[in-house]
């Protein structure tokens, strides 16, 4: 069925007919995702330069808890932290999802105070993200010995166990391991695994369950600045695919359902419109109120982190959390 009005269909966009080196492998994402039912966008796609400043922005906001909440954990009991890491001999200290590395810093000082031998090893889907930390490092840890990797984490993992071999501590923070779809935070936890030797630790950050209100409204902002995120996914799709994206036909979706445990965002199109990928030669059409499903963030009991752990041949050493249980960052050991 199809609606007829008067409203133009699609919207020529003068300014992105020049697209001619595009990303192949985001080429091929994106035309999977949006040519199947239900369409889908990968989250790790948000990350482009504009991306990765929205996203510091909604670490600032009043109603994103997870990361001052991480933040005070790590102040907190950084020295029993950095006690499990083993400080005898050296490691190297494998950060997955650096970003721009601010809870990371408090764990780099301490160990660096109590003169432990390592090398960090930040790893990072934004390449701008990553230049921002080495500098940062720079100034701030001179002292520190760094070397990083630009890329999605399977091609990480793989850069890692050629390049990487001594002992290891891991670090997965910021409930990273939430945004996986289905069995993706097990399957990735064993992925981690087969790299690992038994010595070896890893420190996952993980967001608890808690009022869904409040997880609610950690993803659907007063300020907008979790709806530009999301929609700025669009604007480096018309930017680097030569899309035709109107942004004010799409909206920013977002809910969590508390069974499942789940935070899924959307971004829904309020028309029936069609978008011209130029550099593509490609169009996708979209229904009335049909939604492109962009994100995941799960939301974890302790007892499935331990079975989750378990399941992936980790043994869940310590649990470190806040006084109100928002948050945990899980020491894991081989078994
Ligand atoms: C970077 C994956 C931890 O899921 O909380 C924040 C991303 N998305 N607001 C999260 C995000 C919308 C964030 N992680």
């Amino acid at each position: 069925m199809e609606f007829i009005t008067n409203a133009p269909q699609t919207n020529a966009n003068v300014e992105n007919e020049g697209v001619k080196n595009y990303d192949p492998e985001l080429a091929r994402d994106v035309l999977a995702g949006l040519t199947q039912t239900p369409k889908s966008l990968s989250s790790k796609y948000f990350y482009d330069g504009a991306g990765s400043k929205l996203f510091q922005q909604i670490m600032e906001l009043p109603e994103y808890y997870p990361t001052r909440t991480e933040f005070k954990i790590l102040e907190e009991q950084q020295a029993e932290i950095a006690g499990f890491f083993g400080l005898t001999d050296f490691f190297h200290l494998v950060e997955l999802g650096a970003g721009d590395g601010l809870k990371t810093k408090i764990l780099l000082r301490q160990l660096l105070h109590m003169k432990a031998d390592f090398e960090y090893v930040p790893v990072d889907i934004s390449g701008d993200i990553l230049k921002q930390l080495e500098s940062s490092l720079q100034t701030e840890l001179p002292a520190l010995r760094t070397e990083s990797f630009a890329g999605d984490y399977f091609k990480a993992l793989h850069w890692l166990q050629h390049n990487k071999e001594g002992r290891k501590v891991v670090l997965f923070l910021g409930s990273n391991i939430g945004n996986f779809e289905d069995n993706g935070d097990l399957e990735f936890l064993q992925e981690i695994r087969k790299y690992l030797k038994p010595e070896d630790k890893v420190l996952v950050g993980f967001d608890l369950r808690k009022d869904p209100r409040t997880i609610r409204q950690a993803y659907d902002d007063a300020a907008g600045v979790t709806a530009a995120f999301n929609l700025n996914l669009l604007k480096r799709l018309n930017r680097e695919l030569g899309a035709d994206f109107n942004l004010k036909q799409f909206e920013h979706f977002t809910d969590y359902d508390p069974l499942e445990g789940v935070v899924k965002s959307y971004l829904v199109s309020k028309k029936q419109q069609t978008v011209t990928f130029s550099a593509l030669n490609h169009r996708v059409s979209f229904a009335a109120w049909e939604a492109i499903h962009t994100e995941n963030s799960h939301k974890y009991t302790p007892a499935q982190i331990e079975e989750l752990g378990k399941k992936a041949g980790l043994k869940s050493e310590q649990f470190f959390t806040d006084e109100k249980h928002y948050f945990a960052d899980v020491l894991f050991r081989v078994m």
